[in-house]
């Protein structure tokens, strides 16, 4: 059994619009992810990525139906906010939520890829890095990179996290990463669909926390 395999985003369709409904349903599973990786200094993370989740659903229950797909509330708010868009509401929370998913799937396709420190392979500092640089560092200042290096630190063993992710049974390394791969495939097209919407609608901002 793997978390992942539980919690399978859905193929999107030919126009790659995101479902807002399954979209939450599928986002919802990762806050309670962090408890099982052993430090506090996730739960800053953790109350961060519910807050978005939060946000955006508590728009998207104002209008189920008129907010289909993410791309339909991101629209909506551009018209109801047009001096503070798109900092603001379910847009912001979607874009920083986002940066969040992209790390979390860099930080699976390195490890599905290989990635290892070969000093240290029981480490997953090497793939975390990797991710940090290439989805958040960006966007924070030096306080915010003080935690980063503190969620370095307090990262799992690569073993460790592998078994979190197959909810605490031992499974052979091969077939956890199998499961990473599989889970990939959907996850990977739905932020790519999210990043190139925010790309299109020039909503994407680049200042730092
Ligand atoms: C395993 C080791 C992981 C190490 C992780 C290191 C991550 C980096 C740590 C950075 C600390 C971030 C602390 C928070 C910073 C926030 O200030 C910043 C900005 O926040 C935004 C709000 O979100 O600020 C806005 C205003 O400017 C708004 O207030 C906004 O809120 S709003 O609009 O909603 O009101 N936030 C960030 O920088 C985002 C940080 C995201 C970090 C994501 C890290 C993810 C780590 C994941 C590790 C575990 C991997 C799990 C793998 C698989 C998960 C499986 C889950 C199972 C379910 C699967 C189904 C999907």
């Amino acid at each position: 059994m793997s978390i992942l395999m539980d919690n399978q985003f859905k193929e999107l369709p030919p126009d790659k619009s995101v479902d807002t409904k399954l979209f939450l349903d599928a986002v919802s599973h990762i806050p309670a992810f962090f408890d099982c990786l052993g430090s506090k200094v996730f739960s800053i993370i953790k109350s961060d990525i519910n807050g978005n989740i939060t946000k955006i659903k508590g728009v998207y229950m104002k209008d189920p139906a008129k907010y289909v797909t993410l791309e339909d509330i991101v629209v909506s708010e551009r018209e109801a906010y047009p001096a503070e868009w798109p900092k603001v509401g379910a847009t912001l929370a979607l874009m920083w939520l986002k940066r969040g998913l992209r790390f979390i799937q860099i930080l699976l396709q390195s490890l599905a890829d290989g990635d290892r420190d070969e000093n240290n392979p029981n480490l997953i500092r090497v793939n975390v890095t990797k991710a940090y640089e290439q989805a958040l560092k960006r966007y924070h200042g030096w306080i915010v990179q003080k935690v980063f290096n503190a969620a370095l630190v307090a990262a799992p063993y690569r073993s460790n996290f592998l078994k979190a992710l197959s909810k605490g049974e031992e499974v052979k390394e091969e077939d956890c990463l199998a499961n990473v791969r599989q889970f990939l495939v959907n996850y990977t097209s739905t932020v790519d669909a999210i990043y190139e919407m925010y790309g299109n609608l020039n909503a994407e901002l680049d200042y730092t926390v």
